[in-house]
């Protein structure tokens, strides 16, 4: 990726810095803190330490004052951080500031956002947008030490120092990958239908877990496939870490497929480039909805999540909203007892203390059930054409020669049902 390329640095240790404005309630960005040590740890960078700093008047070289400053670099230094988060916007010259003065890299949420979105970026469009996001991020930061970080490599180039010659065509050619990329996006999107008749095409059932960082999507993931010995299968070895491959009782296989949570106060120019990694996550056959229960704001994260899918043309599909940590309001059964009311369907779980897990993979199979049923049908002998359709698309389970033609029992989609209706003669329950 061209992108990539510019600057690299690998970095390990992340020291963390919270942010409270005088306006903000204190729990609110020791929150908002919590959040961003999940996403550093999504990125794969160990978050060692953090401080939450007061900040009574914004320093406009350093945004922090210069006695913190300097207590922040003797931390970073004593917990040997290579890397330095603030939790909020820093500008473009607070950042090349702090850096020099630390002589570390200096990165804030956003930058933190856009490498979690670069990672998980599956789709042409999201790839894209993602670049994109990165690269409008970059254009006003071109004489920082590093322009970005990289996990994959090693080494360090800085372009500071630079002379404007230099620093005047690095921007053009920042400037003209924003036009190429533009572009691209609108010829990718073009072709957006296509590629999505092709995933439609998928031969075991899938499921997509989305939901607010911090839920417990990953948690969740981990222990529907940590119960499952054959998690281990070659084939997804080998896929992204965020998919698995877990066994319904009864022995249905499902593909269960972690997302990039939603975030906070997402700064607005990434909002494009967080629907398109979510963009393949809709189109699993059901989507697993995660709420952490013990957030103030869960209503909130609710109703932002349902807005986003029905954004992305997923509103109609299969839904399992799953309330967890409840072990945090104590499984009070007066409190559950309300969300049960309010969401007739959901399910309420402690990944935690692994209660409710059951009822959650009984409602799964029932879910997939509905979009992978099994039926019996009758193919007349002249009817090839069907009776290949049915070995390219479904799942057989039984096949028997008779008289008029083929009996055959199969799992097929929904979809594949209506086609071939005329056919079918039986709906059969695969758990008998
Ligand atoms: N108390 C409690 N904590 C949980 C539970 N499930 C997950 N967590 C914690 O919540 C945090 C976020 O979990 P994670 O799976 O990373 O969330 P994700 O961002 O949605 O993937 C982690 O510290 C988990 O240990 C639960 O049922 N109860
Ligand atoms: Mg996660």
């Amino acid at each position: 990726m061209p992108e990539r390329d510019i600057l690299s640095l690998k970095c390990e240790r992340a020291f963390l810095v919270g942010i409270n404005e005088q306006q903000e309630d204190i729990s609110e960005s020791n929150y908002h803190l919590e959040e961003l040590h999940n996403l550093v740890d999504t990125m794969g960078i160990a978050p060692v330490d953090s401080i939450m700093v007061k900040l009574r008047e914004k320093n406009s070289r350093y945004l922090i004052g210069k006695g913190k400053m300097e207590e922040i670099g003797e931390l970073a230094e004593d917990c040997r951080a290579d890397l330095i988060i603030f939790d909020c916007q820093l500008s473009p010259s607070q950042q090349r500031n702090l850096e020099h003065h630390y002589n570390i890299a200096v990165i804030d949420r956003q930058e933190v956002i856009i490498d979690i979105f670069a990672d998980r970026a599956s789709t042409k469009e999201a790839v894209l947008q993602v670049a994109l996001a990165r690269m409008k991020y970059s254009l006003p930061r071109l004489t920082r030490a590093w322009t970005h970080l990289s996990k994959q490599k090693g080494g360090v180039r800085g372009t500071r120092g630079k002379g404007e010659t230099q620093l005047e065509s690095d921007r053009r050619l920042v400037l003209n990958r924003i036009n190429n990329l533009k572009k691209e996006l609108e010829k990718v999107k073009k072709n957006r239908n296509v590629q999505r008749k092709k995933r439609l095409e998928r031969p075991v059932p899938s499921i997509s877990i989305v939901g607010y960082t911090n839920a417990g999507k990953s948690s969740l993931l981990n222990l529907l496939s940590d119960a499952d010995v054959l998690t281990e299968d070659k084939l997804f070895a080998t896929l992204d870490p965020t998919t698995r491959k877990i066994k319904l009782e009864g022995g249905r296989e499902i593909i269960l497929t972690d997302t990039v949570g939603f975030i906070r106060k997402l700064p607005h120019d990434l909002i494009d480039a967080f629907k398109s990694t979510l963009e393949e996550a809709v189109h699993a056959d059901v989507i697993m909805h995660v709420v952490d229960v013990s957030n103030h704001e869960y209503e909130e994260h609710i109703k932002v999540t349902e807005d986003v899918l029905k954004d992305l043309g997923a509103g109609e599909k299969s839904q399992i909203l799953v309330f967890n940590k409840t072990d945090m309001i104590g499984h009070d059964p007066v409190l559950l007892a309300g969300l049960k009311n309010r969401y007739p369907h959901c399910i309420t779980v402690s990944v935690k203390e692994q209660t409710g897990i059951d009822e959650l993979l009984e409602r799964v199979t029932l879910e997939i059930e509905k979009e992978y049923g099994a039926v019996e049908l009758l193919i007349p002998s002249d009817k090839w054409d069907i009776n290949a359709y049915i070995h390219r698309n479904g799942k057989i389970l039984e096949e028997e020669y008779i008289e008029d033609g083929t009996r055959i029992k199969a799992v097929l989609t929904e979809k594949d049902r209506n086609i071939l209706s005329p056919y079918i003669y039986k709906k059969t329950d695969l758990n008998r």
